[in-house]
């Protein structure tokens, strides 16, 4: 079983009924096991125009599922949660990013591991702290905690909401 993480986020149609339908649908994922879930954090929505508020978390899989299947799977829950993918940064109701996939470093046009923006958003990094720790390395030996400490904490703000079952 191989660990990857993955971040949720959600700014339309209920955000927190919409992370919480994925996390049950990550806990469905064939040959994996949700294994850890960080707590819910409230963001101002980064990129151009006016959009809601996010509800953003992120999540340990375990898993046997090879990266491409895996991304299938998560936009599979995308799309059955009503995702449109229409404009680039535009508002969504579920958003799963594949962050880390073990030790894995992949560049193709369908898929980049790590996720090439996640060292700049502290809505990804501190949802992310959570679960993996600061010793949490990426592939090049980056570790998380030194991620943090160049991507400042912000407005980004904790909630109450759980998401563990
Ligand atoms: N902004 C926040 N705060 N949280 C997100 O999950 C998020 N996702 C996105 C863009 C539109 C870049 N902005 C975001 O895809």
């Amino acid at each position: 079983m191989t660990p990857a993480y993955i971040a949720l986020g959600s700014n339309l149609e209920d955000p927190p009924a919409q992370l919480k339908a994925a996390v049950a649908a990550l806990g469905r994922l064939p040959l994996s096991r949700l294994e850890r879930l960080s707590r819910v954090y409230r963001s101002a929505a980064v990129g151009p125009g006016t959009q809601p508020d996010y509800l953003n978390a992120a999540a340990l899989l375990l898993t046997a599922l090879p990266p491409l299947p895996l991304l299938r799977a998560l936009q599979e829950i995308e799309a059955r949660q009503g995702r449109v993918r229409s404009e680039r940064w535009g508002a969504r109701t579920l958003d799963l990013d594949l962050l880390l996939y073990g030790e894995l470093a992949l560049d193709t046009p369908e898929l980049q591991i790590p996720h090439p923006r996640m060292a700049r958003r502290n809505f990804v990094l501190y949802p992310l702290l959570d679960i993996g720790g600061p010793n949490l390395r990426l592939p090049d030996g980056t570790d998380l905690g030194t991620l943090v400490l160049d991507c400042p904490r912000g407005e980004l703000e904790m909630t109450c909401l759980e998401l563990q079952q």
